[in-house]
């Protein structure tokens, strides 16, 4: 069984460490990326970390990991919110997704917390930065197993 997490990230969190720093933190995307891998390779895992502002390439890349990817990571920034066309693509997959924020989604602005993403989730994890990708890894770790053959 493949040890592939795709891990997606949708509009603006190109410009992550560039503004709003108080809300998203310093880290920029390249150094979520790094740390991504970084913390995957001691887990065992391949990553394959990518960022799109489009919601149709999202959809798609979520449409093409059915029968690569072992599990998927998104933080679809404000498409968690308004895209139905993502939850369809997510629910449509039968390996689990864990969707992240770094911002506390609940609580800032009211249309913050609401998230379709969270329904084809089989948890969330918001609030910890560039932490919870790591946190994610670690949960997707422990529900695909070591791969290990017994
Ligand atoms: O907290 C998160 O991870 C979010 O998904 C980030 C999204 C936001 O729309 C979601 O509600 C919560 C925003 C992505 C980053 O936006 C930036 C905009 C300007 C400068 C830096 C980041």
């Amino acid at each position: 069984m493949s040890r592939k997490v795709l891990i997606l990230n949708g509009p603006n969190l190109n410009l992550l460490g560039t503004r709003e720093v108080e809300i998203y933190g310093r880290d920029s995307l390249s150094d979520i990326e790094k740390s991504c891998r970084s913390h995957a390779k001691g887990l065992g895992i391949e990553v394959d970390f990518r960022q799109t502002n489009s919601e149709s390439e999202l959809v798609t890349w979520i449409q093409d990991a059915r029968g690569t990817a072992a599990a998927i990571i998104i933080n679809a920034g404000a498409y968690s919110h308004t895209s139905i066309a993502i939850l369809d693509a997510l629910k449509a997959l039968d390996v689990p997704v864990v969707e992240v924020h770094l911002s506390n989604i609940f609580q800032r602005e009211s249309f913050r917390a609401e998230s379709y993403v969270s329904r084809a989730a089989k948890g969330l994890i918001a609030g910890f930065g560039a932490q919870g990708y790591r946190l994610a890894l670690d949960a997707i770790s422990q529900l695909i197993g070591t791969g290990a053959k017994t």
